[in-house]
């Protein structure tokens, strides 16, 4: 039975993958900050298949003690999804609060590395897999994305650029990068607005945290010789635009 440790399982995407891994045999530790969720996952799915480790990801003396007491039949991860992130505010750049930035970024980018730097000698010895929650936001600018798409592209290179480093140790890496998924995602990017958030989604039906949560398991779980580099989904109603123009 093999272990992954999923970051942000307190809701949305990591706590839809904590069910899905769960219900495809797998071991799961799931990290957050509030305890009560995943306590009340663990009561769920059961404590010898869901583990409980509850820690600010921004802190890494905290991190480095909740891991160092995992317990043995948790403590081997094989499989580490790094969902954990946040988009706050939806504002363009010059009216944007530079401690959201920092937020985003602490979060997003300097947790995530961090973690996976200290997960890899691990995942290197058991010839393990990563999967990171990158964004459409990536690849597609949008007004108001700005530093939340450049996190999320951050991860996906960073997913890339790790396959690189890992040639030949037999660790598989790929970058999950959704379009609009309805959870807390929005509702926190909003400062807590849920009707922001009930109009953003309104008639598109959206994504779910179940929906990504499968594309998750899928590609943790292909044979060992296949890596899933990237991987790009959107709801059917969600698609491009053009170009917007500034005139003078
Ligand atoms: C956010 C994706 O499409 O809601 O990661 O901006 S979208």
């Amino acid at each position: 039975m093999k272990t992954v440790l999923i970051t942000g399982a307190t809701a949305g995407i990591g706590e839809a993958c904590a069910r899905a891994f769960v219900a495809a045999g797998w071991k799961v530790v799931g990290t957050g900050r509030r305890v009560e969720r995943l306590q009340a996952l663990a009561d769920e799915l059961g404590a010898d298949r869901f583990h409980p480790c509850a820690y600010d990801m921004r802190d890494e003396d905290a991190r480095d003690a909740a891991l160092a007491a995992l317990p043995a039949p948790f403590a081997a991860i094989d499989c580490l999804v790094n969902n954990a992130g946040l988009a706050l505010g939806a504002a363009p750049a010059q009216s944007s609060r530079v401690s959201d930035w920092k937020t985003m970024i602490d979060t997003n980018v300097t947790a995530l590395a961090s973690l996976t730097h200290k997960l890899l000698p691990g995942l290197i010895e058991r010839k393990g897999a990563i999967v990171m929650l990158s964004s459409v936001a990536a690849t597609y600018p949008y007004t108001g994305g700005n530093v939340y798409g450049g996190t999320k592209a951050f991860v996906r290179q960073f997913a890339l650029g790790l396959r690189s480093d890992l040639s030949g140790t037999g660790v598989r890496v790929t970058s999950i990068e959704p379009g609009m998924v309805e959870t807390e995602f929005t509702v926190v990017r909003n400062g807590g607005d849920q009707a922001a958030s009930d109009t953003f989604y309104a008639g598109v039906n959206p994504l779910t945290g179940a929906d990504i949560a499968q594309t998750v398991l899928w590609v943790a779980t292909q044979p060992a010789h296949v890596n899933i580099n990237t991987l790009e989904l959107m709801p059917v109603n969600q698609s491009f635009a053009g170009f917007q123009v500034a005139r003078e």
